[in-house]
């Protein structure tokens, strides 16, 4: 079931609502958007943890710990931390509307874990949940939880809190679906039995344990801190009827215990386990056909067939990354990229007061005040590190998806503009609700309406509502879209409904103007203060709300630049405008608002005269930011990196330019740009390279090489480029695509992990480990051509 399109339907009436009441289930949960994407890994915060694309209802997660020494439980596993030095994490096959499966080996406690997640199409889901110690002695203990926010109820059927068998939650909740079961079975293997139950104490860890509370909504996520405060208090009281000597094995002293009642919205289950271990936790809507644990092997080997062929449908590798270990890769990079999409809801803090024009402008003086609450449907740039929306991020990582499914991109695309202010404004980094906030540091959890972020997103939409547009075209002229090849036609990509996706533009359209309206009216740099001269004094740019050592807007936060001060003039920033404003030209064009269109072209030219007329420098032979010296003239401030290059990244330059030919010797040359890993964020000869924080400042990012490697495809192919600068952009092209896939892929199975940034001279993964965002557009990398 295609879903963006059925919620548009809703709304527009198109459908009307009698077909989305399949088999009875409560009309909340039709509207709770794609039937498919209704459940999923959406808490990619944790190693594992299932719940459904709605606020305040059923999360669901894992713990684990080590309980051959009293050491283990200060290492509880829970969610996903750099601390943890696992091997490494993540999902090697994942896709929310199929199911997937993870894998993590967890060093420390010489443990593999494995999870296969699968669904049904009526909304059942399984976890099937196995263990495998290096060694076969080793004793776990597993934490299951369930807890139910917001309407309904989820109590526990049995009448012990130790069982031998299976632990049946059963469960009401009109937007899941009515009734339903949650059975945490008893699975294949034994648990724990120890050689005595010390001193009658009764903590048997050969049986399977329960325990029952009420949290308050907004609460059940602080999962883990309430098992060890339950633990912990268990043990105080235990130690009070236990003499000194006494010493309980860990196995035991480390066994959670009912409170007193079987009553609460949040149910732990605990499973101890000596060498491997497997069981199974199930959701069964009452109305439906149950999923069985017997019938889990199967279900499991259809997810992975069905994922192996949408990927192979969609990915066709290219030389000479075409080995069975390549598709492999490939498959893990897709599926740790959407093992990340998250779904998040809560308060956000905004400061709507500060002026963040000031010099002295802090992100620490920032006051926030809550806002919201909003939900959010994202991807996030790193499980571990960075968990939540990242707007400029995330327009790289619906790149691969959007060739995957592009339905699933529209989706995530039409939650973030649902965040479009009143003023046009979307906030940066979404930091909804108080898990999200648990992992940033205070001072930078507030946001403020007057920063921005390069608008990635748009160009996202304007390349999906091209496809749709071309999809319609093809159909009214009888033309099958599979074996449509128009000349914007991007890879495999599907849309299941394009006039949905048209009706949809078409609503969307005010929001974009006002967001587009946002960036051009905010972010509006100085001219006649300054008595520059140039085309239009409304086009030339400057990010707002930076700081000495950084601007966090540009999204390269310490790319060098000049002292903050009012006359300084953007480049990369205009060039990320012009980019938004053929955006805007495109989105008009396509529905068909042509006076519209006309005046965005004309914006787009202004601004590719401001950047010849105001950026060039003929001295660096670059692009560069622009600032005042002492006696208020014009200076270039110029760095070449990936600033300089943005103008040609965005392919503002025109193809018949000479200034082409200069981006392209420095990125072909090793002392400024060229390394054996990819392009460096900063020239070699820089007096800045590798100063300072060196984040943004020589080393290797994986989103700005894929663009440049875009941007090669797309210039070598315009007519007006000369036979010598074709050549030379197929060298770099071929070379650079073979070295960034070579050296990703090395990292990877050297480290287990995809890398934040790569080392401009080793290139070695370093900063953020398991950073799954757009490091993961290598799997388009793999795609493109081997040349142009
Ligand atoms: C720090 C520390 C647990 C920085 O990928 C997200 C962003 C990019 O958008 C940006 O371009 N990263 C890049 O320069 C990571 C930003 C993290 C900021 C918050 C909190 C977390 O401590």
């Amino acid at each position: 079931i295609f879903y963006a399109c059925s919620i548009l339907a809703t709304e527009y009436g198109i459908l009307g609502n009698s077909s989305e009441n399949i088999r009875g289930l409560a009309a909340d949960y039709a509207s709770a958007n794609s039937r498919s994407l209704f459940w999923g890994a959406y808490r990619s915060n944790l190693y594992f943890g299932v719940k459904p694309r709605l606020p305040e209802s059923l999360l669901t997660g894992l713990m684990w710990f080590n309980v051959d020494s009293y050491q283990g439980i200060g290492a509880l596993r829970h969610e996903c931390r750099q601390d943890d030095q696992l091997d490494t994490f993540g999902w090697t096959r994942y896709d929310p509307r199929l199911g997937g499966h993870e894998v993590v080996k967890d060093a420390q406690f010489g443990l593999k874990l494995e999870a296969d997640f699968v669904k049904t199409d009526d909304g059942n889901w399984a976890l099937r949940v196995s263990g495998k110690p290096k060694n076969k002695d080793t004793k776990t203990s597993v934490v299951f939880y369930a807890g139910l926010e917001g309407e309904g109820q989820l109590t526990y059927a049995g009448g012990d809190d130790v069982t031998d068998g299976d632990v049946k939650l059963v469960g009401y909740s009109e937007r899941l679906g009515g009734v339903f079961d949650l059975d945490i079975t008893k699975g294949s293997s034994k648990q724990y039995v120890p050689e005595g139950d010390y001193r009658g104490l009764g903590l048997d860890p050969s049986k399977t344990r329960h325990l029952s509370l009420m949290v308050p909504t907004g609460n059940v996520w602080r999962a883990k801190d309430i098992f060890l405060t339950l633990l912990g208090e268990k043990i105080k009281k235990l130690q009070e009827t236990l003499d000194k000597e006494d010493r309980v094995p860990p196995e035991q002293l480390f066994q959670m215990k009912n409170i007193d009642n079987f009553e609460g919205n949040m149910h732990f289950v605990q499973k101890t386990f000596q060498g491997s271990f497997e069981f199974d936790i199930i959701f069964n809507l009452a109305d439906n056909e149950p999923l069985t644990a017997e019938q889990l092997p199967e279900k499991i080997t259809e997810m992975n067939a069905n994922f192996d062929s949408k990927f192979a449908r969609n990915f066709q590798l290219a030389p000479p990354f075409v080995k069975p270990k390549h598709f492999q890769f490939a498959k893990e990079m897709l599926s740790q990229l959407l093992g990340g999409i998250s779904y998040f809801y809560g308060d956000q803090l905004v400061d709507r007061n500060a002026v963040v024009d000031d010099i002295e402008f802090s992100h620490a003086n920032l006051e926030g005040k809550p806002e919201g609450p909003y939900e959010l449907f994202t991807a996030v740039p790193s499980r571990p590190f960075f968990p939540r929306g990242f707007y400029w991020d995330e327009g790289f990582h619906l790149l691969p998806v959007l060739e995957y499914d592009s339905d699933l991109a529209l989706e995530i695309v039409q939650s973030w503009f649902s965040l479009i202010d009143d003023d046009g404004w979307i906030a940066r980094e979404q930091i909804l609700g108080d898990e999200a906030r648990s992992k940033v540091p205070p001072e930078f959890t507030v946001q403020n309406p007057n920063i921005a972020n390069p608008p990635t997103l748009m160009l996202v939409f304007t390349k999906l509502l091209d496809l749709a547009k071309q999809a319609q075209d093809a159909a009214k002229y009888g033309v099958d879209i599979d074996s449509f090849a128009g000349p914007l036609r991007l890879g495999d990509m599907h849309l299941e409904n394009p006039e949905l996706l048209v009706s949809y533009a078409n609503k969307i359209y005010p929001q974009l103007q006002k967001h587009y309206d946002w960036f051009r009216r905010t972010q509006r740099g100085e001219t006649k203060l300054f008595g520059r001269t140039c085309r239009s004094a409304l086009d030339v740019f400057r990010w707002k709300g930076r700081t000495k050592d950084h601007c966090l807007p540009s999204g390269i936060d310490d790319y060098p630049r000049s002292p903050p001060d009012i006359a300084e003039l953007h480049i990369d920033l205009l060039a990320w405008m012009g980019a938004m404003t053929r955006s805007m030209y495109r989105i008009a064009f396509l529905l068909e608002k042509h006076q519209d269109a006309q005046q965005y072209k004309e914006i787009y030219d202004n601004i590719v005269a401001n950047m010849e007329d105001l950026h060039w420098s003929s001295k660096d032979r670059s692009y560069c930011d622009v600032t005042v010296d002492e006696e208020d003239e014009d200076v270039f401030e110029c760095h070449v990196g990936y600033v300089s290059i943005m103008p040609f990244v965005h392919r503002l330059v025109p193809a018949s330019s000479e200034h082409l030919k200069h981006v392209l010797d420095q990125l072909q040359d090793p002392e400024q740009l060229w390394s054996p890993y990819g392009i460096r964020s900063l020239s070699r000869k820089d007096p800045y390279f590798h100063q300072g924080e060196d984040y943004w400042r020589g080393h290797i990012w994986v989103n700005i090489n894929y663009l440049v490697l875009e941007s090669l495809q797309y210039y070598a192919a315009q007519p007006e480029t000369s036979p010598e600068i074709r050549a030379q952009m197929s060298d770099i092209y071929e070379s650079l695509r073979k070295n960034l896939i070579g050296n990703i892929y090395e990292q990877y199975r050297k480290t287990g992990y995809t890398w934040e940034q790569y080392n401009e001279e080793t290139g070695a993964g370093q900063r953020t480990r398991h950073f799954s965002g757009w490091t993961s557009l290598v799997v388009l990398m793999m795609k493109m051509p081997e040349r142009i």
